[in-house]
């Protein structure tokens, strides 16, 4: 029997994040990875697409589908109450870096990616042929708030796989509870690699990494965390491509920090449930 409402929000408080809720039927799965199939030759090479594709749910219908889906908005609502803004949505995808034989469409290993892994591997001491781990793309950990700057609540981050997510290809990795933790301080990583906009980082020994866990993901099923969730995730040392699109929405109770060392500017809010009683954010009136 599904959870209720009620189940889920205090499971998410209880652990920071909840993972594995089915979402996308196989119809909007498949239509979904056409279209993003499509993007992917608009935007030729995996530069652009693997972290570049920032806020098309402005842009193309099949998206905007996406941050509206009803499967999202309920866990979403179930967990921030009625009235919520959409902050910003982006594609994190990381390609494989070795040959896939089996052929799963999407899924396959590009050209442009062998050829990415031929340029690291003639920079690094990789050997049979591997690229070296220690050079491709990864999420450091961190918490979502630090980057955001929001106060008044949190952040609630979801993330839809486009792809198997799993411990090969580089699956989200949560640490249970640190939500609780408040704001841990962040460095810049020194590690060549981090995927995340402003190279940010918990430093090591403030993390437990012991304690973590991994979120392996089928195609179509999502997880969410809280913005206060310390997580991360290794690099994809699979044949297969692994996409989520990532959806971060707020109550509208929450507003902006003023952070002079860093002014963050919201553009694209919207309100996507409820009303706003609020008004902290210089909200667009709607989605097409
Ligand atoms: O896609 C990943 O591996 C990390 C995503 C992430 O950091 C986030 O959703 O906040």
């Amino acid at each position: 029997m599904a959870p209720t409402a009620t189940e889920l929000k205090a499971l998410y408080e209880q652990q920071g994040f909840l993972t594995e809720l089915p979402v996308l039927s196989n119809t909007e799965l498949q239509e979904a990875r056409v279209a993003f199939a499509q993007l992917e030759k608009e935007f030729v090479g995996q530069e652009y697409t693997q972290y570049s594709l920032h806020n098309v749910h402005l842009k193309y219908d099949w998206v905007t589908r996406l941050v509206k889906h009803p499967k999202v908005l309920d866990v979403v609502k179930a967990i921030l109450g009625s009235d919520v803004i959409l902050l910003d949505s982006r594609f994190i995808c990381k390609y494989p870096t070795q040959p896939n034989n089996k052929g799963q469409g999407g899924n396959d290993i590009t050209n442009d990616a062998r050829k990415n892994c031929e340029v690291e591997e003639g920079k690094t001491s990789g050997h049979h042929g591997a690229p070296d781990k220690a050079l491709l793309p990864f999420v450091a950990w961190h918490q979502d708030i630090r980057y955001w700057g929001l106060d008044g609540g949190s952040v609630l981050s979801v993330w839809l796989a486009l792809d198997d997510s799993n411990k090969d290809n580089g699956a989200l990795q949560v640490i249970p509870g640190t939500h609780l933790s408040g704001l841990l301080p962040h460095q810049s990583s020194e590690q060549p690699g981090n995927m995340l906009s402003v190279n940010q980082e918990i430093p090591k020994d403030l993390v437990e990494t012991q304690k973590a866990m991994l979120c392996p993901l089928l195609a179509g099923q999502m997880s969410v965390h809280d913005g206060f969730l310390v997580h991360g995730s290794d690099p994809n040392t699979s044949g297969h491509r692994r996409c989520g699109f990532v959806i971060r929405y707020i109550p509208t109770c929450v507003y902006p920090i003023e952070d002079p060392d860093r002014p963050r500017r919201f553009n694209v809010t919207v309100v996507v449930s409820g009303t706003d009683k609020f008004n902290h954010f210089n909200s667009i009136s709607d989605l097409v």
